[in-house]
């Protein structure tokens, strides 16, 4: 097979203090943090979708992209599909990448009839599975794209017309079984169009059931075919629907408990996502570790001044830090990190790419060290803690363990007359730790 990113060669670490642009700076992979080899914590994924089909097109460039992804090959043909899957593969080992996602339509050119795409699918499938043969490369996670094709103008389970649901329940299907054919860790629901724009024309209780309905089929025939891992649902507020179900964490988690899913499904947290809902990065990650649903991360950065997702590559330590706080207090991730970001318009070149991913793998290596750092310091933590302790012995202990009653609490505020102040939230001095550990 002919080499595709000629002159790029393999990325090695080379410390922080190097120039070499194709090298990475923090990120060593068998550099040992708390116990275990950073590759361990840092299971990066690449995606398919924005890393091999996506050209830098915008509305403003008539549909018109900046970066070359024909890979040699006619646009839209099976042979590009095939030069994509080459690409994909060196490009993941010439950078240590183990995972890579995708939706089924990123694979292979959609025909007008299904059944056409599904056997594109198995054709490109098998050649992926080929091509991961005596490597280390698996699938992080599948997913099936029912946000793209016209017949999902109004979602996929959430759509007005049953023949679109069959549809989308098919391409569940078959992603369901590519999915495990290429060993993936997971399963993903972005609900892309699972939203409405007006709630004049919008029966919301019956498409959020039937949402579910779509769902629990979708793990009963998982399960059927011994997918094991998580399925995840990817939380986003909006865009490109004014208002998306999965509006956010906490939404997702009602959800999924309202309806029995939650055994099943944990959380897929984008970085990008959090933020268009009007949360931090680190907030969204934190209430799926508090209730047992962190599962998997986008990995990018959204424009805080942009009103809409960005997919930037992260570059931000600060978040990254947060980031992996979360994912270390969670002992862990049982899907990856998941570079769901695309290289800028005018960062149209195949070295580009390599930028991309080495910014963000050097920011998630550096976001790691920050966060064991953090942990090990222990003063954070250690006044998170103290500042609960009223809870920890008499009427607080009482409460805490769900004893004591509304009177009693009362009779006690009635003894005490005048409660002192809380203690000083000591916000300013916490950040400064924080500041000190970054970048002392
Ligand atoms: C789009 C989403 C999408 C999901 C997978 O905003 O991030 O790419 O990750 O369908
Ligand atoms: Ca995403
Ligand atoms: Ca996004």
């Amino acid at each position: 097979m002919a080499e595709i990113f000629t002159g790029i060669p393999k990325i090695a670490y080379e410390g922080a203090g190097g120039k070499n642009p194709l090298a990475f700076k923090f990120y060593d992979p068998e550099r040992v943090v708390l116990g275990k080899p950073m590759r361990e914590h840092l299971p990066f994924a690449m995606a398919w979708w924005h890393n091999l089909c996506n050209t830098g097109k915008d509305i403003f460039g008539m549909g018109v992209g900046t970066a070359d992804k024909t890979f040699g090959a006619e646009d839209g043909s099976m042979e590009q599909a095939r030069r994509k899957v080459d690409a994909g593969f060196e490009f993941m080992q010439k950078l240590g990448i183990r995972y890579f996602c995708f939706h089924d339509v990123d694979l292979v050119p959609e025909a007008d009839d299904i059944n056409e795409t599904n056997r594109r699918l198995d054709e490109i499938t098998d050649y992926m599975l080929e091509k991961t043969k005596g490597t280390q490369i698996r699938c992080l996670w599948g997913t099936a794209n029912m946000f793209s094709n016209p017949r999902f103008m109004n979602g996929a389970g959430s759509s007005n017309s049953a023949e679109v649901f069959c549809f989308a329940a098919a391409q569940i299907k078959k992603a369901l079984e590519l999915t495990v054919k290429l060993g993936g860790r997971g399963y993903v629901f972005w609900g892309g169009r699972e939203g409405y724009e007006t709630l004049l024309n919008t029966d919301m209780k019956f498409e959020l059931d039937n949402i579910a309905r779509l769902m629990k089929m979708a793990v009963a025939y998982g399960r059927s075919i011994g997918f094991t891992g998580d399925f995840y649902i990817e939380p986003k507020p909006k865009e490109p629907m004014k208002h998306q179900y999965d509006y956010d964490a906490s939404t997702a988690i009602g959800f999924l408990r309202a309806y029995g899913l939650d055994k099943d499904f944990k959380l897929n947290i984008e970085a990008n996502h959090a933020t268009l809902a009007g949360h931090s990065f680190q907030h969204d990650l934190r209430v799926s570790r508090i209730n047992g649903m962190l599962g998997s991360i986008d990995a990018n950065q959204g424009d805080l001044l942009l009103g809409w997702d960005t997919d930037e590559f992260p570059f931000d330590v600060y978040e990254a830090t947060m980031c992996m706080y979360e994912v270390l207090q969670a002992g862990g991730l049982s899907g990856g990190l998941n570079f769901d970001a695309k290289n800028r318009r005018p960062s149209y070149t195949h070295e580009d790419m390599f930028y991309g991913f080495i910014l963000g793998m050097d920011t998630f290596a550096l976001g790691l060290l920050k966060a064991a750092a953090l942990m090990e310091d222990g003063r954070v933590d250690a006044f998170r803690k103290e500042r609960y302790a009223s809870y920890g012995s008499g009427i607080g202990a009482r409460i805490a363990n769900g004893e004591a009653t509304l009177a009693e609490c009362a009779a006690k505020a009635a003894e005490t007359k005048k409660p002192a102040l809380p203690g000083s939230g000591r916000q300013e001095y916490l950040e400064s730790i924080v500041n000190g550990i970054l970048f002392g």
